[in-house]
């Protein structure tokens, strides 16, 4: 617990620096995904957009609140790693296993990462014994040589984090999921894509509307820190007209973007289909990795292998079909 001290000292005096070095900065260290489920285990993954005022960070510390438990870091090419063990305030039941100790601070060090780039840090762990709507702060210290940067203010319960110059990075642990349906999941979300009457079909099943036959609808899992998604099906035109898919929403994404995938001179590049993507009569079009695809852009929480994403896709003449992907491993199998 010495250590434990010594770091309130360390955390009270870099608040004062940052408070007048740093108020420049704008974007601040905060976490990817900002919600949490009560009682699941995450990947929480920080976003450190700059240096400290021009210079490259060098060492980046976290400490993790009480009822984020059972924490491992992401080892990262090119940082050392350090993990700083010590008592939970309360025991916690790992898998029937009354756990008291473990991870309470993590430290990234000796690394470069310079102030014209950005990075991610990430640390599994799981939200346990943590009432929904509660805000875990994780105070982080940014390290540029011997400039130093606190990430550790917060606000008082009830209070306001807008106007801080350097808070802390929140969690904000929200209901889980655990009570029947989904619904309770649907009621916050943007169902303005959600047209057409009835539940889509199950992920993977295959979907028919007019002439058209939907099939083999995945997307892939996003890796830590990737700020957008992929998804894939295969469209069947069993009739005698042309059709066109001219767009896709989806509540899981702020956008969904129609891609291809071209290369040219050995160089991959993709590049946005405005005008959708034709299904000529009595063709078959698929999309699949590398070629045609789906991009899911502001995506809200990232994908993880076992989900799924409900998209609804727009056809000129077929109208709105609902879908729904299977989100398969990141490599998509
Ligand atoms: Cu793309």
């Amino acid at each position: 617990m010495k250590t434990l001290k010594t770091f309130g000292k360390t955390f009270g005096l870099a608040a004062l620096l940052s408070a007048t070095a740093f108020a420049s900065a704008e974007a601040h260290v905060t976490f990817l995904d900002r919600e949490a489920k009560q009682d699941s285990t995450i990947l929480a993954t920080l976003q450190v957009p700059h240096g400290c005022d021009g210079k490259a960070t060098t060492e980046v510390r976290v400490k993790l609140p009480e009822g984020f438990v059972f924490a491992k870091p992401q080892p990262k090419a090119g940082w050392e790693l350090e993990v700083i063990k010590g008592d939970y305030q309360k025991t916690y039941d790992n898998h029937g296993d009354k756990v008291k100790t473990g991870a309470i601070e993590v430290r990234w060090k000796n690394g470069n990462l310079s102030d014209d780039f950005y990075d991610t840090f990430v640390i599994q762990g799981k939200v346990s014994g943590v009432e929904a709507g509660t805000s875990l702060a994780f105070p982080v210290t940014q390290m540029c040589g011997d400039t130093v940067a606190a990430w550790d203010q917060v606000a008082k319960e009830g209070g306001d984090a807008h106007g801080m110059k350097s808070p802390a990075p929140l969690l904000k642990v929200v209901a889980g999921e655990d009570h029947g349906h989904d619904h309770d999941d649907m009621a916050g979300m943007d169902m303005t894509g959600m047209a057409g009457a009835g539940a889509a079909a199950p992920a993977g099943d295959t979907v028919k509307a007019g002439d058209l036959e939907i099939s083999g609808g995945f997307a892939k899992a996003m890796l830590p820190g990737q700020p957008v998604g992929g998804g894939f099906f295969t469209v069947k035109n069993n009739g005698q007209t042309d059709d066109r898919l001219v767009s896709v929403s989806s509540p899981a994404a702020g956008e969904v973007q129609i891609h291809e995938m071209v290369t040219k001179d050995n160089v991959m590049r993709m590049r946005q289909l405005k005008d959708g993507i034709a299904i000529g009569a009595g063709e078959t079009v698929k999309l699949e990795p590398g070629n045609l695809h789906l991009m899911f852009q502001k995506v809200k929480t990232p994908f993880k292998q076992g989900d799924t994403v409900p998209v609804t896709l727009t056809f000129e003449k077929a109208g709105k079909v609902d879908l729904v992907l299977q989100v398969l491993s990141a490599q998509g199998k």
